[in-house]
């Protein structure tokens, strides 16, 4: 154990950040909702297992269409997630367990029910109308954008009031803010100032790279759309023109290093990732969220499953980008994805335990900031539901209801649903093999995955070889390794093999991390080192197997040893 080595002060460099989705997590009251005293009751779990920082949903006054990022008041608490003075508890409670708080952010767009949105949308004469992109009806139609949750896929609604169309880059109740405008960026601004004085740590902004618009409003067509934003209008919309003006000026704002500005950065590329600094501390990219999906449809995995050279090249660029400068994020799930286990494990009951922790080792060894999504310590599964009534995403309810229009496939998307649609990782927090896991005495908002009698915290926590406790000596590991934190990282076997063998290093500690992303015994090879008993910190078989042509990695074997 190196002690001497000094990683950098910034305590998000360090830090291991806990996502919880409030709606899922405890609900305290018996509406079938999760809320913020289910969340504070909960706080000695999340204590327990070692993490740093808590990031929260949003929990803002809403209409609900997309779970809270759709926000109507930036400055009261939604009544079914609980009171200003449950979130002031929160972040006291929080705080006193030496656990920091990020809120989440949603500048991109407002509610519709806002008001100042209900304001615009009367006269063009209101000062609120430019707080809005609006597009005068007598120009004609506005250029094609699309709308990722509109069941017409267009981002521009006609309002009859102004006659005009107003842009909506996600639903048409979550118009986009106008950015362009100063005043809009200064009551955001005052925004957050009100957020830091409330005791916040760090603010995870939402799809914040999309804030900047061309306001030429050029025609993107399917040729330009394909040559220059590769089919993705992701790309498109996170390449607006002053985006790192508005990110610097509003860093300005808090310029405290001690807040984590954490940006959500849909469309962001490889090359663009060190843009941000000086702006957002910390920037999650999408790259490694499209492997294993077919290329340019909505979300359609391969059936062959993922590319494992393709994950290991992804994640490897993602962490060299930062060798020098800046530094990464590494997340494997979260509220917009199906769960971690589910998508890159094997979440059948023979290779459940052994994958999770493989997932959880790498997640957790990486040189980056990583993200342990509420759930994943536990294993927990996709529901794959079957009808679309099961489902309460906007997101799936919307492409279900484009698809039925042009006459498509639903019955293939609902099956595709199943492994990738965003309510997988939303369903219930899985406390214990009573009613409804546990997380409420009422009807749950979504259905409780039923898995929750074999996969659940009170089991887990009896069982040491679980995958709880051992996400918790994981955690225990990478606190007391600096290497395993602030270190170097080299890759040991740059091959097409399912094995992603890696090194992190402080100047006298090098620890080697091999992880075999597949179901089948994989040989490994000679290695430099032997991993033995006494230097082995962690390996999720009972056994290490050699062969004379060297290390035989069992399926979803992880071995973290020094080396
Ligand atoms: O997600 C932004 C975003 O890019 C997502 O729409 C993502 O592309 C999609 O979820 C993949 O299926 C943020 C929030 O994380 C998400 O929950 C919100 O629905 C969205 O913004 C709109 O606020
Ligand atoms: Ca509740």
């Amino acid at each position: 154990m190196d002690m001497q080595h000094k990683c950098h002060p910034a305590w998000w460099r360090q830090a291991v950040i806990y996502q919880v989705y409030p709606r899922s997590f405890a609900d305290s009251n018996g509406d079938g909702v999760g809320d913020l005293p289910g969340l504070i009751s909960r706080l000695d779990y999340i204590a327990s297992l070692g993490v740093d920082a808590l990031w929260i949903n949003p929990v803002f006054t809403t209409t609900g269409k997309d779970n809270g990022y759709d926000v109507s008041d930036y400055y009261t608490i939604q009544p079914e997630y609980g009171t200003m003075d449950d979130l002031d508890e929160l972040i006291k409670e929080a705080h006193d367990r030496n656990i920091r708080i990020i809120i989440d952010m949603v500048f991109n767009h407002t509610s519709d029910q806002h008001e100042w949105f209900q304001q615009a949308r009367i006269s063009r004469e209101s000062p609120f109308y430019a707080y809005y992109h609006f597009w005068p009806a007598e120009n004609g139609k506005p250029p094609y954008r699309c709308g990722f949750f509109d069941s017409g896929g267009e981002a521009w609604q006609y309002n009859e009031a102004t006659n005009s169309y107003y842009l909506h880059y996600f639903a048409p109740e979550q118009p986009d803010l106008n950015w362009e405008n100063p005043v809009v960026r200064q009551q955001l601004y005052a925004i957050l100032q009100f957020w830091v004085a409330k005791g916040m740590d760090g603010f995870r902004f939402d799809a914040i790279t999309f804030v900047a618009k061309d306001t030429t409003w050029p025609e993107i067509t399917p040729a330009i759309l394909k040559e220059k934003y590769g089919n993705d209008w992701g790309h498109y919309y996170g390449a607006g023109p002053h985006l790192h003006d508005y990110l610097k000026e509003m860093r300005r704002e808090i310029p405290s290093p001690d807040i984590l500005f954490l940006g959500e950065a849909p469309g962001v590329l490889l090359e663009q990732a060190l843009d941000f600094d000086g702006e957002l501390d910390l920037i999650t990219h999408f790259d490694g969220m499209t492997i294993g999906y077919v290329t340019n449809e909505f979300k359609k995995p391969d059936p062959a499953g993922y590319c494992r050279a393709a994950f290991k090249e992804i994640y490897t660029k993602w962490s060299d980008v930062y060798r020098e400068q800046g530094w990464g994020t590494l997340y494997l799930g979260n509220h917009d994805q199906p769960r971690m286990l589910s998508r890159w494990g094997d979440d059948r009951p023979a290779m459940r335990s052994a994958s999770a922790k493989c997932l959880l080792t790498f997640l957790l060894t990486m040189r980056a900031t990583p993200f342990l999504y509420a759930g994943d310590e536990l294993g927990m599964r996709n529901i794959r539901f079957t009808t679309v009534d099961d489902y309460r995403d906007i997101e799936t309810h919307q492409v279900y209801q484009q698809l039925k229009a042009k006459g498509g496939d639903t019955d293939a998307f609902l099956r595709d649903q199943q492994v990738a649609g965003r309510d997988n990782g939303r369903t219930p927090f899985q406390w214990s093999a009573g009613a409804n896991a546990g997380f409420t005495t009422g009807t749950p908002w979504l259905r409780v995955n039923p898995d929750y009698v074999s996969i659940n915290r009170d089991r887990e926590e009896k069982d040491a070889g679980s995958v709880l406790n051992y996400t918790r000596r994981l955690l225990r590991l990478r606190r007391e390794n600096p290497a395993l934190t602030c270190g170097d990282f080299r890759v040991l076997n740059d091959d097409d093999s399912p094995i992603f063998a890696y090194a992190r290093s402080v100047k006298d500690q090098t620890i080697a991390i091999l992880l075999n992303l597949s179901g089948d015994e994989t040989l490994y090879g000679a290695l430099l080192s032997e991993p033995s008993p006494n230097n082995i910190l962690l390996n999720n078989y009972p056994v290490v197997q050699w062969t004379r042509q060297g290390l035989l990695l069992a399926p979803w074997q992880a071995l973290v040893f020094v080396c």
